[in-house]
């Protein structure tokens, strides 16, 4: 593969890998805005990325099961109506160092930064097909089982050389409510190389992986997607499979995100000049569940505060209309500690699910959805 023509990237950007590239920003950059800037948006590739120069030929195919296949060029897809959804994307291996620390497990580390929370701009998916002939789906005219594939134009070593691919179900693409898009922009301006120009896929309230970057064609399919990161990769498994012993066909690809929360505004180990900290994270939920309320304590979790919680600085934060339902919330709390303490966030959302304790309890092999309460050791000191 040739890595010769990257796109430049920040350098506070830490790189967990540099070929694929994989990088994370400092995890206070996270907290510093509730959009995240595309500099700051951390990365996640499986090969090199693809370069498009030609935007009047570019085209994205609509195949599969329809009657009318369609090439569809950029134009095409921005005559349909323009849509602006705040979502949060997050890599299922955020936190998998975490995780790897009390086993071993398979996969690119990140610390607590792999996800973001942007503006995505494009048409929704639903739009796009209905072009197609493919009536929008809602609860009372469900789509008939059938899953919509993403193909990229990369090319990955999983794939044997072959793209990156990712499937939805039909009814959540053809639903307008739950907001999938065909992106073309990212916080305002086109997407950049990294994120997936000229267009990609996003899929509010799952797993990043699905949210699939560069579109080369969107297949209409009667099973999902076969491609290695559907049925080989990114499934939950529990703590009793190993790589001995693994039967991948037992999981469904995991799609749906739980309930996830981190400090953000302190590292492990640090040293603070006093004893008056304030404790700044974001907490985020799938399928478009809210955030019900964050917990934090400063003694490992005996005792506990609610943090303050927020979307728009300055206005509280409530799960209603009002907020953004894809998107994350930052929290803030405000505590005096002793000479050492054991700060401790977890979230709750509304659904009322709640994070595990323990990561021990929830290992896999894969090292995926490291929700377990994050803890950060602080000492006062000068
Ligand atoms: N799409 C393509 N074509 N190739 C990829 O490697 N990575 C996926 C997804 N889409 C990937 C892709 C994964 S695992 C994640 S978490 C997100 O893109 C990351 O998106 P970002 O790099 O824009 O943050
Ligand atoms: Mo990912």
């Amino acid at each position: 593969s040739d890595y010769s023509q990257e796109p430049p990237r920040h350098p506070c950007l830490r790189i967990n890998a540099k070929e694929p590239f994989n990088a994370e920003p400092p995890r206070s950059a996270l907290v510093s805005s509730y959009v995240t800037h595309v500099d700051f948006f951390y990365k996640r590739n499986h090969g090199p990325i693809p370069i498009v120069d030609d935007l009047e030929r570019y085209s994205v195919s609509i195949t599969g099961l329809i009657d009318n296949p369609k090439e569809l060029f950029m134009k095409d897809i921005m005559n349909l109506p323009k849509y602006n959804v705040t979502a949060t994307l997050q890599c299922a291996g955020n936190r998998r160092t975490a995780m790897s620390k009390t086993r071993k497990v398979k996969g690119v580390g990140w610390d607590v930064a792999a996800l973001g929370n942007a503006v995505w701009g494009g048409a929704k998916l639903a739009d796009v097909l209905e072009l197609v002939g493919i009536p929008k789906c809602t609860n009372a005219t469900p789509s008939g089982g059938k899953h919509v594939e993403f193909v990229s134009i990369d090319k990955c070593k999983e794939e044997n050389g072959g793209p990156y691919k990712a499937s939805i179900p039909l009814c959540q693409a053809t639903n307008p409510e739950d907001d999938v898009l065909l992106a073309y922009e990212m916080n305002g301006e086109p997407l950049n190389r990294d994120h997936g120009y000229p267009l990609r896929g996003i899929v509010p309230g799952i797993i990043g992986a699905r949210s699939v970057k560069w579109l080369d064609s969107i297949n209409i399919i009667a099973e999902e997607c076969q491609g290695f990161f559907m049925q080989k990769d990114y499934k939950m498994f529990p703590p009793s499979v190993n790589w001995d012993n693994i039967i991948w066909s037992t999981r469904r690809p995991q799609m749906d995100f739980p309930v996830q929360c981190a400090i953000c505004s302190l590292e492990d180990m640090n040293v603070v000049k006093h004893g008056k900290i304030t404790i700044k994270g974001y907490a985020v939920s799938g399928g478009g569940r809210g955030i019900e309320r964050v917990d934090v304590s400063i003694d490992g979790g005996k005792t506990w505060v609610e943090a303050s919680r927020y979307q728009k600085t300055g206005i509280p934060y409530t799960a209603d209309e009002s907020s953004d339902k894809w998107a994350w919330v930052l929290f803030e709390a405000k505590a005096d500690i002793p000479q050492t303490a054991e700060i401790v966030a977890k979230a709750v959302d509304t659904a009322a699910n709640v994070q595990p304790e323990n990561v021990e309890n929830i290992w896999n092999l894969r090292g995926i959805l490291n929700t377990s309460w994050h803890r950060v050791h602080v000492r006062v000191g000068h």
